[in-house]
Parts: C-alpha cells; structure tokens; sequence
C-alpha cells in the first residue's frame, strides 16, 4: 500500500523538491500552506506537482491547525521544514522566529504523541547549530554554538525531537543540513541572489551586485539531492540524527568568482562589500562531515561546488532572457526587484 507523507513547508525550496521526490516515490502527499494576500505555490508549479499534492491551510503558530492537517491527512510521515529560515531575519524577529522554528516544531510532536499514531517525524535541523565551530569538520558529536536567533530555536526543536524520541518512543529524528542550494532557492539567501543578480548584469539590467561578509565559508550542497537524505533517515531501521553535507567548504567570494566566470566577466568589476548587509553576528565557517549517513544509510552528494554554481547561474539567465521574449511561467524574480529599499540591521554598533 502507498504511503502518505505530510510536509510543512511545502511551499518552500525543500518542500516543493520533497513532495516531488515522495510522489515519485507512490507517495500520497498532503502539504500545509499559510493563507497570505499573494499565494506562494511558485515553486510547486516550477516542479509541475502542483496539482499532484493536497494542501491544507495551517500555521505552525496555530497547534489546533496542526491537529487538524495531521487529522486530515494520516500521514505516515511528517516532514517538519516550515521555518522562517532567513538567519538573517530573525535578528529583526526573534519571537517569531522561536515560535515558528522552535514551539512549532514542539506543538508537532506533541500532536504525534497524544494521537498515539506511528507516525514517523522528521526535523529540518541545520548546520547553524555549531555557530562558532568547536571542531572541523562538524559531526554528529560537535558541541552546538548557535550564533543568531534561528539557530537557538533550531536547537529548541533539535533538542526536543531527541527528548520526544527518548522520552516517548517516537520516531523522531534530526537531519543536521548543511547549506543546500537550487534554482529554486529563496532569493535573498546569498547563492540565489548571486546567481540571480550574475544573470541581470550579463543581460544588462542591473550595474553591481552588493554584497556582506565575502570571507564566510559555508558547506553547499545540491537541494534535490539533500531532500532524498531526509526520507532515507526516516526509512533507516531505527531513528537517529545525521549530518548532511558535502564535506567542501567554499567561501562567499569564491562562489561570487565562479559565478561570473560563467558568463564571462570579472566580479572584480561589478561586486561591492557593504557593512549594511552583514549580520550582528556572523557564522565564518561551516563544514560538515558526511560520513555516517555515507556509511549508515548509503547517502553521498553528487553534485560538485563549481557545478552547482553553473546549475543556479544558467537557470537565472534562462529565466530572465525567456522574460525578455515576453513568456510566463512561474517565478518569483519579479516580486523582488531588490533589496538596497529593505531597512537591514547590519553589524553590531
Ligand atoms: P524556505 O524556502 O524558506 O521554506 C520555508 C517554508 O516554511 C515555506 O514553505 C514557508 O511558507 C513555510 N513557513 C514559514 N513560516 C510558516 C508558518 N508560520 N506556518 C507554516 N509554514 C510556514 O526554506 P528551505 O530552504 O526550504 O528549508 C526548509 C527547512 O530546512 C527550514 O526549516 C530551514 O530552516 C531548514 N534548513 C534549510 C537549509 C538550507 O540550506 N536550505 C539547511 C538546513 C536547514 P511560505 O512559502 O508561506 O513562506
Ligand atoms: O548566508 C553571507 C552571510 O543567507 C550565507 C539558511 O538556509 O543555511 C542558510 O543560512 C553566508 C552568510 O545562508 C550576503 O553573512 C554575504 O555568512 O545564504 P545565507 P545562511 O545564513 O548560511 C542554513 C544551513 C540554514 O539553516 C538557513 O535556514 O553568506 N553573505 N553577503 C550574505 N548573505 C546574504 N543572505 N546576503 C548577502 O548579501
């Protein structure tokens, strides 16, 4: 008999490549969306699921909305990756986020436990744990220490599906995902907007491209094939958390190189550093080691840094030379036309 997963976050880069991933899979898949003024189904539409999924309108602020989607769907699974997942961000709005990123997480679990159901439960648990890194390369076994808002409710919720597993026997388990990138990504994440603004300037509709912290190092990896790490871990035969990751460590600046380099130009000549969009607190470097889930559960990346620089510029200047020929389809460029008018915090004063 099929399976039926529910995913939170559907609507988000990770949601939209799972509920792909899981429907190739026989999988019946049920989502939670947030009612907003705009719809956001861009990214299932791009991926041609969007009529194959169920959604149902929740908010992991909302637990009896909640009950209700795990009423509705008896699903077998629970992918949980809805999160206001912009690190920076949750410096403006750390209550939200802790709401969201952490309480959320915890008003799942406590739904999976009450209803006594076998449901399977998996937590978006992120790289952002180790902050400023004790060790490198981060394993399963480096002390956490999270650096920003997001990170400290990514460990509320890492914490407590490990509790919830041992406390009550559920299967709840933590995948530590290093940075994992598309063209679907959200736009103002850095790899996105680095690709997104690589394809202006080529096309000549944007001078510079303004940017942070160009030293910090991040662990990047291919988003489609992070998604399948998660349903393996909720496949292994026991639950347990598992880093993801690469195992490369690269920097901002050498993304920003690789990325004009594909379209032939120097980003000597178009990349400024700006105060004003570094964080108060930053994360230098990230590298995780993916040896367990190598040799648990058989998952490798395949995807190589410079390759998945080229994947996100070429699907950029795709999308935007089809707009200059006048086609549609859907995107979300156009709903961002920048962010110099976005009030940001910048570093500590
Ligand atoms: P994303 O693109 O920002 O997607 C986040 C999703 O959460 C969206 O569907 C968003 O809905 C939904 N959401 C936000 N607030 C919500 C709320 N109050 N109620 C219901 N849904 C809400 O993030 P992603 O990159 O796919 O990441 C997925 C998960 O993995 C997140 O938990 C993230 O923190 C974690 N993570 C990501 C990475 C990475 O590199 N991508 C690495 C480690 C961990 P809208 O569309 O309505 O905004
Ligand atoms: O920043 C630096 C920035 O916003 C990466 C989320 O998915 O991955 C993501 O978090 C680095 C940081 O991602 C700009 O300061 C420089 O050092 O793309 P990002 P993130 O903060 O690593 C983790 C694993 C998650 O869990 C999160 O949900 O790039 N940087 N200049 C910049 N970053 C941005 N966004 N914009 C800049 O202009």
């Amino acid at each position: 008999m099929s399976k039926t997963a529910l995913i939170t976050g559907i609507t988000g880069q990770d949601g939209a490549y799972l509920a792909k991933f899981l429907l190739g899979k026989g999988y019946k898949v049920y989502g939670i969306y947030r009612r907003i003024s705009t719809p956001n189904f861009w990214r299932l539409q791009y991926l041609g699921v969007f009529d194959k999924v169920t959604l149902i309108p929740a908010d992991m602020a909302d637990m009896s909305s909640l009950l209700e989607a795990v009423t509705i769907s008896e699903p077998d699974e629970v992918y949980n990756l809805a999160a206001q997942s912009y690190v920076g961000a949750s410096f403006d709005q750390p209550l939200m986020t802790t709401a969201i990123d952490g309480v959320g997480a915890i008003s799942m679990l406590e739904i999976i436990r009450h209803l006594k159901r076998d449901i399977k439960f998996y937590q978006a648990s992120t790289s952002e744990l180790y902050g400023t890194v004790r060790e490198t390369p981060q394993t399963e076994n480096t002390v956490f220490w999270p650096n920003s808002p997001y990170a400290v409710a990514k460990l509320l919720s890492y914490h407590n599906t490990r509790i919830y597993r041992e406390a009550y026997d559920l299967f709840a388990c933590n995948g530590i995902l290093f940075n994992h990138e598309s063209p679907i990504r959200g736009i103002e994440f850095v790899t996105r907007k680095i690709s997104n603004s690589v394809a202006r300037i080529k096309l000549g509709l944007q001078k510079e491209l303004v940017l942070g912290n160009l030293e910090a190092r991040r662990d990047w990896g291919y988003a489609p094939e992070f998604v399948e790490a998660m349903w393996k871990i909720l496949q292994h035969n026991k639950p347990d958390d598992f880093v993801c990751s690469t195992g490369e460590t690269h920097s901002v600046k050498e993304f920003v190189e690789h990325a004009f380099d594909n379209v032939n130009l120097n980003y000597k000549d178009f990349v400024k550093s700006d105060k004003s969009f570094m964080r108060p607190k930053e994360v230098e470097l990230l590298q995780g080691d993916p040896t367990k889930i190598k040799k648990e559960l058989g998952w490798e990346p395949k995807t190589k840094f410079k390759e998945l620089v080229k994947i996100m510029v070429d699907a950029d200047l795709d999308r935007w030379k089809q707009h200059q020929e006048g086609k549609m389809f859907p995107w979300d460029a156009l709903n961002y036309p920048g962010e110099m008018n976005i009030l940001k915090r910048g570093p500590k004063k």
